[in-house]
C-alpha cells in the first residue's frame, strides 16, 4: 500500500491524481478515478459554469469520495467558476496556466484545498506564499501548456524549495515513473495522457488511437512565440502551425489559426485539422483500460519496483 500524507490531506486512498483536462476531464472520468481511490478532477477549461456544474453532479452521482475541479486561469469564465466551486463545496481545486493568488483567500475561506500547478521553482514558491496547500510540479514532458524544465529536474528542486507537499506531473504513466517520482521527493503523481486512454474518457476514439500509436518522438512543442508553448502530437495541423510560426506570423494570426483545433481533435476526431494535446509518455501507452485498472495497475507496479530496488540487474549495493 502506497500511502503518503497527501492521502490524508485529501481523504483519498491512493496518491494518484487525474490531470484536469479541458473537454476530457468530464464527470464520468473524474467520478471513475475518484471511485477507484485516486483524485478525479473535472477540467473546467474554457467551459461555462453550467457545464462544470453538470460535471460536478455526474461525479457526485458516481461516488461520495473526494474529487477536484481544475480551474484554467485564462478562461473567460474564471470568476464564475470560482463562485461555482465555492457554492458547490468542491473539496479540492487545482489550477493551471497562471497564478491563482487573487482567488486564494476566497477558496481557502470556503474550506477548499487549493493545489496549483507550477512549472518552475519561482512559481511554486509564490503559490506557497499565497497559501497553497500543496503544489503540482509539472515538467515539460506534459501535454498542453508547459514550462521549460523536465520533471526529473523540476520535482526535487521544488521539493527543496517549499514546505508543502509536492505532486509530480509530466512523463509518468506506469509504476516505474510513480516510484521515481516518490524517490524525487514527491508525495503523489498526476497523470493526464494515461487517463485520456481510460475507457471512461470521452475523447474521440481517433484521439485515443493516435496516443496509443505514438512513439517516443511523437510530440512537438509549438506556440513558444505566443508566450504559451503547447505540447501536442505531431499532426498535419501542428506542422502547419509550426511553419506559420517560423515564418514570423504574429500572435494574433497564430491565435486565430489555433481556434477550435483542440475541440476538433478530441470531440470530432479530426486529426488532420486538429491538435491532439498529449505528453511525451504517449509513446509508452499501449492500450485503453478502465480508470480503476489504470490506478490499481500503477500502484501495484510501483510497490513491486520499490520492493525490488535492491535487486536491479547489474546494480550492487555495497554492504558497509
Ligand atoms: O495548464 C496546464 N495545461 C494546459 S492549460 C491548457 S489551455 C491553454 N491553451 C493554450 C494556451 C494556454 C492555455 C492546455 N494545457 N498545465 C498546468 C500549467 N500551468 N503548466 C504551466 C502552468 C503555469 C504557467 C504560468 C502556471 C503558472 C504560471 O504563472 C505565470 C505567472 O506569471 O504567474
Amino acid at each position: 500500500m502506497i500511502r503518503t500524507p497527501v492521502c490524508d490531506l485529501l481523504g483519498i486512498e491512493y496518491p494518484v491524481f487525474q490531470g484536469g483536462m479541458a473537454y476530457l476531464g468530464t464527470g464520468e472520468l473524474a467520478g471513475a478515478v475518484s471511485k477507484a481511490g485516486g483524485l478525479g478532477i473535472v477540467g473546467a477549461g474554457n467551459a461555462p459554469p453550467s457545464w462544470v456544474k453538470e460535471q460536478i453532479g455526474k461525479v457526485r452521482a458516481i461516488t461520495d469520495r473526494p474529487f477536484g475541479v481544475n480551474i484554467m486561469l485564462l478562461s473567460p469564465f474564471v470568476r464564475d467558476i470560482v463562485d461555482l466551486v465555492v457554492a458547490e463545496g468542491v473539496p479540492v481545486i487545482t489550477t493551471g496556466a497562471g497564478n491563482p493568488g487573487q482567488f486564494m483567500q476566497e477558496l481557502k475561506r470556503a474550506g477548499i484545498t487549493v493545489v496549483p500547478v507550477a512549472s518552475a521553482v519561482s512559481l511554486a514558491k509564490r503559490m506557497e506564499r499565497a497559501g497553497a496547500d500543496a503544489v503540482i510540479a509539472e515538467g515539460t514532458e506534459s501535454g498542453g501548456h508547459i514550462g521549460e524544465t523536465t520533471t526529473m529536474a523540476l520535482v526535487p528542486q521544488v521539493v527543496d524549495a517549499v514546505s508543502i507537499p509536492v505532486i509530480a506531473a509530466g512523463g509518468i504513466a506506469d509504476g516505474r515513473g510513480f516510484a521515481a517520482a516518490l524517490a524525487l521527493g514527491a508525495q503523489a503523481i498526476q497523470m493526464g495522457t494515461r487517463f485520456v486512454c481510460a475507457t471512461e474518457c470521452v475523447a474521440h476514439p481517433a484521439y485515443k488511437k493516435a496516443i496509443i500509436e505514438a512513439g517516443d518522438r511523437g510530440t512537438m512543442v509549438t506556440g513558444a512565440s505566443t508566450g504559451h508553448p503547447v505540447r501536442s502530437l505531431k499532426t498535419r495541423f501542428s506542422r502547419e502551425y509550426e511553419r506559420l510560426e517560423a515564418s514570423g506570423a504574429g500572435v494574433k494570426e497564430l491565435d486565430e489559426f489555433g481556434i477550435g483545433r483542440y475541440r476538433a481533435a478530441c470531440v470530432d476526431g479530426d486529426l488532420d485539422a486538429g491538435t491532439v494535446l498529449a505528453g511525451q509518455i504517449a509513446g509508452m501507452i499501449g492500450e485503453e483500460l478502465p480508470a480503476a485498472e489504470i490506478i490499481q495497475g500503477i500502484v501495484r507496479e510501483a510497490e513491486r519496483v520499490i520492493g525490488k530496488l535492491g535487486e536491479l540487474p547489474g546494480v550492487r549495493f555495497p554492504v558497509a
